[in-house]
């Protein structure tokens, strides 16, 4: 496999918004380069999350590169572990990973295997693949650091498939009832799960309106929108009252690279050999004339 850089920032652009623009693209780019590597995995969800990812890690989250364990380092938690191809990019975009081990991607004695998990990765906060589990562990880690008066956030990261599992409402209203400020929970919308849309197995909807019954701080927006992610990453953090916050993220799989996101089963997507470099260059080429990938 061939790992070329990626694309450098158009020149003259600055603000915020482009920079993170770019950090999207890398973070997708990098996600395609790990897909690469298998042939197959869960790149649509990559493709689309990568914005929201590029929010958090290049703007939102406090943490040093140098020193993922840092006492005073935001929390990400990254509950539905089958992201972990979108959260490695991130992490490798963000300097907590080399970009050199993006090679060693699900082989045997990778620290970057196909499941997030808490002992093999640096930065990678929990151990996924039992869904639902990451809100309560996040509600526990919130309780701890207010305890300690650590000022530190703790933001879980979980998917609509995640809405069928009864810990996570149960983690829903402990999180009201401890009235966890310090917790934001950041939920994927991609209207998709296993076998197919939400509505088809089991709906979470309508998903804000249940998480405002249970009384959190609800937000609903465009999750490939970057100044809508932007802003809500933004309020969610300087919400005055003292109750829990929730961010729903619509988001739509495979964003970026029409080809992918046109896809019909695209919760665990097999790419043919040639189709990743193609993916590569329709993310370069729509990175070059400044649109979203
Ligand atoms: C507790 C639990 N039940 C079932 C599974 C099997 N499983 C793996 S991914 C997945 C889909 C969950 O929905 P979602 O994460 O929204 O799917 P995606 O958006 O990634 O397609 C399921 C059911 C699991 N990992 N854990
Ligand atoms: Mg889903």
């Amino acid at each position: 496999m061939e790992v070329k850089e990626a694309t450098t920032t158009p020149a003259g652009r600055t603000d915020v918004l482009e920079k993170l623009r770019d950090d999207a693209y890398k973070i997708r780019r990098y996600a395609l380069q790990m897909g690469e590597v298998q042939g197959q995995g869960y790149i649509a969800q990559a493709l689309g999350y990568a914005d929201v990812l590029a929010v958090a890690y290049g703007h939102a989250l406090n943490y040093r590169a140098d020193d993922p364990t840092w006492e005073g380092r935001d929390r990400f938690l990254l509950s539905h572990g089958h992201y972990a191809i979108a959260h490695y990019a991130a992490l490798i975009h963000s300097g907590i990973l080399p970009a050199s081990e993006l090679e060693t991607y699900g082989a045997d004695d990778s620290r970057l295997p196909m499941s997030g998990m808490a002992s093999y990765t640096p930065g990678m906060e929990i151990s996924g693949g039992s869904l639902g589990h990451g809100l309560p562990i996040g509600v526990g880690m919130a309780l701890a650091l207010r305890q300690k008066a650590n000022p530190a956030f703790v933001y879980v990261s979980m998917s609509d498939g995640e809405l069928n599992e009864g810990s996570v409402w149960e983690g829903a209203q402990s999180a009201t009832h401890h009235r966890l400020a310090n917790l934001i929970n950041l939920i994927d919308m991609n209207n998709q799960q296993a076998d197919g849309p939400p509505a088809q197995i089991l709906s979470g909807e309508p998903a804000a309106k249940r998480w405002e019954a249970f009384g959190w701080y609800t937000q609903e927006v465009d999750g490939n929108d970057l100044q809508a992610v932007y802003d809500a990453f933004e309020r969610a953090r300087y919400h005055k009252a003292t109750q829990p916050r929730v961010i729903v993220l619509r988001t739509c799989m495979g964003h970026g690279v029409d080809f992918l996101e046109a896809r019909e089963k695209n919760h665990f997507l097999r790419v043919e050999e040639d189709e990743w470099q193609k993916a590569i260059a329709v993310l370069d080429a729509n990175h070059l004339k400044g649109e979203q990938g």
